[in-house]
């Protein structure tokens, strides 16, 4: 403390609060950039777009004077100017109350627009400069505070002030020693968090996904109905559903990637993805849904999954007779189990690690994932998955099992309509109601659709393209005057109907049909 129990460190005071309210600042920046991208960082989106727009010289001149190290010469430049300017920031805001909030302020517009401009960049990624900027704000203001008590110098009893300012600078170094702590543990674990999906995402941009020996059947004409506003037969990555419980995206690479097959097994196998995409590749199309998919609701997306057929995996390691389980494990804890019967039944029950032509996105399991056909995702989906172990139903649940979900957890027969939108108004006359049926592994029959109270009509089917995707299916309605409700049920190849009652998701899928209001005026 006694270095600022005299004026020359009252003087530096305000500085220091600078310094440490910036470096707060980006210490959030880091953390909040975690869920958002690497290159939403905004002391690293400001370099990186530092380095993309100087000119060739002066990168040619950094190059020649700092070598490989010319990155971290920049890094560690920035570094000085923004603590200078930081410190400025402490003493500008101590004269002028609001000067030093508002060059911060400036600060973060900055990162703002060099985030929003990365490649690929999307809105979200302007939220960690604007968390840096009114972290730092608010902890300069703070820290200020704590010196804006001191008694002024013309205080007639010298003894007190002096006892009054040690008391101060006790305050003060505390708070501005704690929070330089805390930043900096912060600041590590985010940049830490960002390398290992820096990293990730490198090796993703890296790697060569093989050429299928069994490619998927192509689309034909007629599977996509190419309606307005109704579903697309393949969904894109982007437009893809997304469930785990993963509170930020597991992050591995192909180096590190291994699965560990165990338990009930022949012999115990450990595989690499060298190991992995040395096999033949199966490409197949296959619409996964989510068993909280309520009805009429969007956690359900078909896609083109490259992988190796699970069951080929499987007798590497060789199931023992009596074991009808396999438990799945990603690299996050999350456990799955899936009966073997579905692995081994012919269908196409894929470890996949390729997703719409590309490797697996991150957040949809990369590098390696399954997927089979029928089941909902929670009893067959794992992503980043890397240990399975050979067992039985009667002694392993699994993570959702474990929280009153039902073992099995086939795909319900359903369907839904997808336009027009929900709600709207139409014109009388001819209005066209299209949208998706499912009954996974098994094919859709028939869908029929009810205006009212009225008789079910045939709906007109699209073209099937097979008993694992989903079907569209369009009826056009010759509509009169007044509200109606649209509904729609499908049946299966087996002959069965949608079940009409209405169940809510828990323990094993929903039923009930899919209704939409319309007016028509
Ligand atoms: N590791 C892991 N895998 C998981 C889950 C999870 O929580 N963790 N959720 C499952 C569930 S409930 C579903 S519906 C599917 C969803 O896959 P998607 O996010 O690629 O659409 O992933 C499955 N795989
Ligand atoms: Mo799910």
């Amino acid at each position: 403390m006694a270095f600022l129990s005299t004026r020359r460190a009252h003087a530096a005071a305000p500085w220091l609060a600078g310094v440490v309210a910036v470096g707060a600042g980006l210490a959030a920046g880091e953390i909040a950039a975690v869920p958002v991208s690497p290159d939403a960082s905004p002391y690293f989106a400001v370099g990186s777009s530092v380095v993309d727009h100087s000119p060739a010289a002066v990168r040619e001149w950094a190059i020649e004077t700092f070598g490989i190290a010319d990155k971290v010469a920049l890094f560690v430049g920035m570094g000085i100017i923004i603590a200078a300017i930081a410190g400025a920031c402490g003493y500008l805001e101590r004269r002028r109350p609001a000067t030093g909030s508002a060059i911060i302020a400036v600060f973060a517009a900055v990162g703002v627009l060099a985030a929003v401009n990365r490649p690929g960049a999307t809105w979200t990624y302007a939220l960690p400069s604007i968390i840096a900027g009114v972290v730092g704000i608010v902890v300069l203001r703070l820290l200020l505070a704590q010196l804006d008590d001191e008694p002024s110098p013309i205080d007639p009893d010298v003894h007190t002030e002096d006892v009054r300012r040690q008391a101060l600078s006790r305050r003060f170094v505390l708070a501005a020693g704690g929070v330089a702590v805390a930043a900096v543990a912060i600041g590590v674990i985010g940049r830490r968090m960002l390398s290992d999906a820096a990293d990730t995402l490198a090796d993703r941009a890296r790697i060569l996904l093989p050429k299928p020996a069994v490619p998927a059947p192509p689309v034909p004409a007629g599977t996509e109905l190419n309606l307005s506003g109704a579903t697309s037969f393949i969904t894109g990555n982007d437009d893809f559903y997304r469930i785990d419980t993963a509170l930020q995206v597991p992050t591995l690479t192909t180096v590190e990637w291994r699965l560990r097959i165990h338990g009930e097994v022949d012999k115990e196998v450990t595989l690499t993805w060298d190991d992995l995409v040395a096999m033949p590749m199966t490409e197949r199309l296959v619409t996964l849904a989510c068993v909280s998919n309520d009805v009429g609701g969007d956690l359900i997306g078909n896609a083109r999954w490259l992988g190796v057929p699970m069951q080929r995996v499987l007798d590497l390691a060789g199931v023992r007779p009596g074991a009808d389980m396999l438990l799945s494990t990603s690299v996050d804890g999350w456990t799955c189990g899936t009966p073997i019967s579905t692995i081994t039944d012919g269908r196409d029950a894929l470890l996949a690690i390729g997703m719409n032509g590309g490797p697996l996105p991150i957040e949809h399991g990369y590098p390696v994932r399954q997927v089979v056909p029928g089941l909902y995702g929670y009893v067959s989906a794992t992503k980043w998955v890397v240990d399975w172990e050979i067992t039985r139903f009667s002694e392993a649940k699994a993570y959702w099992t474990d929280r009153g979900w039902s073992a099995l957890g086939p795909i319900k027969l359903a369907s839904r309509i997808d336009r027009p939108a929900r709600g709207t108004s139409h014109p009388a006359g001819e209005v066209v109601i299209a949208g998706t049926a499912w009954a996974q592994h098994i094919g859709v029959e028939r869908v029929e659709v009810r205006i009212d109270d009225g008789p079910w009509q045939p709906a007109e089917l699209a073209t099937e393209y097979s008993v694992d995707t989903w079907r569209q299916w369009k009826f056009v309605w010759q509509a009169d005057k007044g509200d109606h409700t649209v509904t729609c049920r499908a049946f299966d190849k087996q002959g069965r109907p949608q079940v009409e009652r209405y169940q809510s998701p828990a323990p094993d899928g929903a039923t009930g049909l899919d209704e939409r209001r319309y007016t028509i005026a």
